[in-house]
């Protein structure tokens, strides 16, 4: 069933009909099949890390899909202009590996790449072709990202996250991510956790087996879905990156300039001079971002034993 659905929803000739994707940005549609969850309103956050307090945050569970969390868009346009810069300018960079092995990668004024940058890995290196992780391959993971991540987990009564490992994603038009579990982890009862920015994306969530038919979720930028208990081993993939021309889509777009920002990595000038961001703004009207964080220790594992 995954794959007939994965097939369906990534038919360029007929394109499929949208109408069965759930959109958390139409949510009297949905009512009937999700739940919304209200926030303890008291978290503070520090730094923020871009985003927007947490007592505004929208978050929803599907009813049929116990664990799966959506958070509509918690990042403010500087939040998202922050870790698209993180992303394109700072991570993927040795000692990180990319799909581009030895090139360098290097980022034109039209938001080009010489050579299509696919993934890299941050923190603990996954090995595609083993699928597992080791001590020999593994980074200092990015101290803004586990805390970005922390706080969630805070927000979400994972208190004790800690991101210890990350694939960063980048997807353009024809781009698909088939369906498949995460489970190369150790610790599969901690949450993955997985930001989006640019374009949109139809994400498929199966069940535990590929037999189970998916739902189908419309993901946008900023959101976050976090993968949790039940739903952290189900199955899930990306068909489709959507080519939304829209301005409304592009929520990086109205920066506040008086928001008070974390800059310890120099990012903020990028962020708000519109030349110096010109690069990457095209980079995300074309493309699509997604960070996956996952914690790989157990929490009084202190290193992997292969
Ligand atoms: O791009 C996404 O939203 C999903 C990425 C994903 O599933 C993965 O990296 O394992």
């Amino acid at each position: 069933m995954f794959k007939e659905s994965f097939k369906y929803y990534k038919s360029k000739k007929p394109p499929p009909s949208l109408n069965d994707v759930v959109d958390f940005d139409d949510i009297s549609k949905w009512l009937p099949v999700i739940k919304q969850h209200r926030l303890n309103s008291n978290i503070q956050i520090e730094p923020k890390f871009g985003l927007k307090t947490p007592d505004t945050w929208e978050l929803y569970e599907l009813l049929s899909s116990p664990g799966l969390v959506f958070i509509k868009n918690p990042f403010t346009a500087i939040g998202q202009r922050y870790w698209t810069v993180r992303c394109l300018r700072d991570y993927p960079f040795a000692p990180n590996r990319t799909n581009l092995r030895e090139q360098s990668f290097e980022l034109s004024k039209s938001g080009k790449t010489q050579l299509p940058l696919r993934w890299t890995t941050l923190g603990y290196q996954y090995d595609w072709d083993s699928k597992v992780y080791s001590e020999e391959l593994k980074n200092v993971f990015p101290e803004d990202l586990a805390k970005l991540s922390r706080i969630l987990g805070e927000v979400l009564g994972f208190e004790n996250f800690c991101a210890q490992a990350a694939i960063v994603n980048y997807y353009y038009f024809n781009s698909t991510l088939s369906g498949h579990t995460d489970h190369s982890e150790d610790n599969l009862e901690a949450p993955l956790f997985s930001f989006s920015f640019g374009q949109s994306a139809i994400f498929l969530l199966g069940g535990k087996t590929l037999d189970e038919k998916p739902i189908p979720i419309f993901i946008r930028s900023g959101d976050i879905i976090a993968m949790t208990k039940q739903a952290r081993l189900c199955y899930h993939g990306i068909p489709k990156i959507l080519e939304e021309r829209n301005s409304i889509d592009r929520r990086w777009r109205h920066i506040d300039l008086n928001e008070e920002f974390y800059d310890e990595h120099n990012v903020l000038q990028l962020c708000i001079d519109t030349n110096c961001w010109l690069p990457y703004g095209k980079f995300l009207e074309n493309s699509r971002i997604n960070v996956n964080v996952r914690q790989v220790l157990k929490e009084s594992q202190l290193y992997l034993s292969n």
